[in-house]
């Protein structure tokens, strides 16, 4: 089925904004073009212990430093407040995130098959095409689960959850960032571009970074011994890297899978390096965290007026245009490279 969303769409990164009703009645009346909901879990997780969230200005960059563990309501509670939010707002494309969690049945399981990365991910997918959603992102990239490394960490998962799944509905995959192992790049981008999913969703947060307080001199997060994922303006230029691969994978096997740029966006400038790159959509994390919804508003009246003094008369004309213009990326490379005096 193919995507319902009108070009440059602006959403909330998942899990920013959209655990509780009244975070997404906030969203809901907010300019974004759709409304994400936090990845659901087969029952209601606390998370993990805080602190476990940090926004902050390092030299002047807004970034965000998170260890939250996957807080959510449990999904049957999200299946249940679909349809009032499409009754408040019948025009507003809903996405529902899914992940998967250690123990769904708290050690109580009678049968474990269903309890398996396939099982969660099956039993989530299957319970939200049941909905009036649009779009169904099955985050493959949670950073925050102590002791287990990211399903997308493991090639073989990808292919047996993707293989399983029985698509009706547009849907997405959630991605972090591969850029240091190419070899799991390659092996993960083919395993995902071969079930043709609608867009990709590139990065999640860059896991295993840390902050400290130099007033306390201690880390700034409790979890995972003070680790956690790092958004904001510091992993721009690592969304950018990935956004860009991506979409190169994409035009190699001539799909129509787009990406959803999401890292670093905190302004029209970022949002337009990550479209230039390749992103037909855009999500928003640690500036919607810092500014509130109306950044949405902000966002696409800076965009839409930089389009117009631009010339470009749609975002078809400029999405990946670094790719159509090696010969200026050349031009600006001479022009940049300091010259001996
Ligand atoms: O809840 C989290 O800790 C979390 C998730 Br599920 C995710 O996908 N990305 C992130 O940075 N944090």
């Amino acid at each position: 089925m193919a995507l319902t969303l009108p070009k440059m769409a602006l959403m909330n990164a998942a899990g920013v904004l959209d655990e509780t009703p009244i975070h997404l009645g906030l969203l809901m009346d907010s300019h974004s073009d759709s409304v994400v909901i936090k990845s659901a879990t087969i029952l209601p997780r606390y998370g993990n212990e805080e602190p476990r969230l940090r926004v902050y200005y390092s030299d002047g960059s807004l970034t965000s430093l998170n260890s939250m563990g996957l807080p959510n309501l449990g999904y049957e509670n999200y299946v249940g407040m679909i349809s009032e939010m499409r009754s408040y707002n019948p025009k507003k494309h809903i996405t529902a995130s899914i992940s998967t969690a250690p123990d769904p049945c708290k050690n109580s399981c009678e049968n474990p098959e269903k309890h398996s990365a396939v099982g969660q991910y099956s039993t989530l997918f299957d319970a939200f095409q049941e909905t009036d959603v649009d779009m169904i992102q099955i985050n493959l990239s949670c950073p925050n689960i102590k002791g287990k490394p990211p399903v997308g960490n493991s090639p073989e998962t990808v292919e047996e959850v993707l293989s399983k799944l029985n698509y009706k509905k547009p849907w997405s995959v959630k991605v972090a960032p591969y850029n240091t192992d190419q070899d799991m790049f390659k092996e993960v981008v083919d395993i995902v571009l071969k079930y043709k999913p609608n867009a990709v969703v590139t990065i999640n947060s860059v896991p295993l970074c840390m902050d400290v307080n130099v007033a306390t001199r201690r880390k700034t997060i409790r979890p995972n011994d003070g680790y956690g994922g790092l958004g904001g303006a510091p992993v721009l230029n690592v969304a950018l890297g990935e956004v860009n691969r991506w979409y190169k994978e994409v035009k190699k096997r001539k799909l129509d899978t787009e990406i959803v740029g999401c890292g670093g966006i905190t302004g029209a400038e970022s949002a337009l390096k990550h479209i230039m790159a390749g992103a037909s959509h855009l999500e928003i994390g640690t500036w919607l965290l810092a500014e509130g919804p109306q950044v949405f508003a902000q966002l696409k009246r800076d965009l839409f007026s930089w389009r117009n003094d631009s010339g470009v008369e749609d975002w078809d004309a400029i999405i990946g245009i670094v790719e159509r213009n090696p010969e200026v990326a050349e031009m600006i490379k001479a022009y940049e490279t300091p010259k001996k005096s």
